[in-house]
C-alpha cells in the first residue's frame, strides 16, 4: 500500500505545481539597472511570475521596451521601479527606449 500512497502524494504535488503556474505561488524577480545595463541581463522565470525593474542610476531614466510586441514601460527615474507579470511562456527580448544599446532577455518557462 506504500506505493499507492506515494503515487497519491505525487499527484498532489503536481496539483500544487499547477496552482503555482496559475499564480498562487508565483515568484517575484528583480532586474537592477546600473550604468546603462540590466542586471541580470538574462533571467529565466516561470509563467505567472512577476519581474520588477529597479532604476539604481544616479541621474538617468530608463524604460523597458519589448522588441516583439513594441510594448514599452513608462520612463522610470532613479529610485523608481516598474513591474510586469509574464503569463505566456516564451522569450522576451527587450531594450531601453532611449538607449537601444541596452539589452535584456526574459525567458518564461511553462
Ligand atoms: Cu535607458
Amino acid at each position: 500500500m506504500k506505493t499507492k500512497w506515494i503515487a497519491r502524494s505525487l499527484r498532489a504535488g503536481m496539483l500544487a505545481g499547477a496552482l503555482a503556474a496559475g499564480g498562487a505561488w508565483a515568484a517575484e524577480h528583480e532586474v537592477r539597472i546600473v550604468q546603462y545595463a540590466y542586471t541580470p541581463a538574462e533571467l529565466t522565470i516561470k509563467a505567472g511570475d512577476t519581474v520588477t525593474w529597479i532604476n539604481d542610476e544616479k541621474r538617468v531614466s530608463h524604460s523597458v521596451l519589448f522588441r516583439g510586441s513594441g510594448e514599452e514601460s513608462e520612463r522610470f527615474f532613479p529610485g523608481e521601479r516598474w513591474s510586469r507579470k509574464f503569463e505566456q511562456p516564451g522569450s522576451y527580448e527587450y531594450t531601453c527606449g532611449p538607449h537601444p544599446e541596452m539589452k535584456g532577455l526574459i525567458v518564461v518557462e511553462p
